[in-house]
């Protein structure tokens, strides 16, 4: 009888391809945002022979693992074939690069495997992607036509937006995205999560975290952006990177993680700042900028605003 109701269920459910259809935006959009989705497949694929972590490091001076390199290469070319995309950043490359032959005018915003640190462990990782519509990379994160990211965990799921609300979409057996959840609002839940060691956290950053663990929040840090921001999601609360003693800018980058993960948030109803302002109004004044974050549920977002401005 389950077996039949979920069978039932499946059969009901939309597909990416039907979901894009109702939605307002432009075709080639969805044709791009479709070529990126099925590029799951080959990453979740990849992750067998891509077990080490290379010795090389990237422009932020992180050690690169070989998915690191594997996917930021495999989805630069499928941009590239795609002919949609003109300008790429990605957190993997140190300058912007541009596809002269493109007939297509977006740009990509990219952290082609997030989490890459848990990659041994099996632990969730995922890819970042934000969407603009007219071949500038350096522009301010409201702007983006849409952002989504996959997460490789039990399932493989798609969360997106087009501006019209967040949708979540989880892969069959045939590799085709279906439908779990068309309109997600993030509720004012109690999970949180903080980077950086305590030693190094700055007093008000103590005494926010204090607060909110006063008030029953429990602690739920992976070490995967991507993934722990997912279950804020789903749940509420929040995750934070915060500017450290001796960082001030913390350790996550405004345009491959802040902006798009900050345009789901906002587009669930939930909010992303640096500790002061919306992240989404921030200027880029370099590709590979980093910034504090804090994103989750409206609420926690604006205590925490008021607790980090004394
Ligand atoms: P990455 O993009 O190279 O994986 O780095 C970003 C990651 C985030 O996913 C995660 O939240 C954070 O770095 C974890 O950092 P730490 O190991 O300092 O806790
Ligand atoms: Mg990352």
């Amino acid at each position: 009888m389950i077996q039949r109701i979920e069978q039932h269920e499946l059969m009901v459910m939309l597909t990416l391809h039907e979901y894009l259809d109702t939605c307002a935006c432009a075709g080639d959009l969805a044709s791009l945002i479709t070529v990126i989705a099925e590029q799951a497949v080959p990453i979740r694929n990849a992750f067998l022979t891509n077990q080490s972590y290379a010795t090389s490091r990237n422009v932020s001076g992180e050690q690169q693992a070989a998915m690191d390199t594997w996917s930021d290469g495999h989805l630069t070319e499928v941009y590239r074939s795609s002919g949609l995309v003109a300008a790429l950043g990605s957190e993997e490359q140190k300058d912007i690069v541009n596809f002269p032959d493109a007939t297509g005018r977006y740009a990509v915003v990219m952290d082609p495997l997030d989490g890459s640190s848990l990659i041994q462990t099996n632990l969730a990782v995922g890819t970042i992607i934000g969407i603009f519509d007219d071949g500038t990379v350096m522009q301010k994160g409201k702007n983006l036509k849409a952002a989504l990211y996959m997460i490789y965990g039990p399932m493989t799921t798609l969360t997106l937006t087009v501006g019209e609300g967040v949708a979540i979409f989880a892969m069959n057996e045939q590799d085709e995205y279906l439908l779990l959840d068309g309109d997600v609002r993030m509720p004012e839940g109690n999970l949180y999560a903080s980077g950086g060691l305590k030693k190094d956290w700055k007093d008000r950053h103590a005494r926010f975290i204090d607060t909110v663990e006063q008030r029953g929040f429990k602690l739920r840090y992976s070490g995967s952006f991507v993934a722990d921001f997912h279950q804020v999601l789903k749940y509420g609360g929040f995750y934070c990177y915060p500017a450290l003693e001796g960082k001030p800018e913390g350790k996550l980058r405004l345009l491959f993680e802040a902006y798009p993960i900050g345009f789901i948030a906002a587009q669930a109803g939930g909010a992303i700042s640096d500790g002061a302002r919306n992240l989404l109004d921030v200027e880029p004044a370099s590709l590979h900028q980093r910034t504090p974050i804090y994103v989750g549920s409206s609420g926690v977002i604006e205590l925490m605003e008021g607790i980090l401005s004394g």
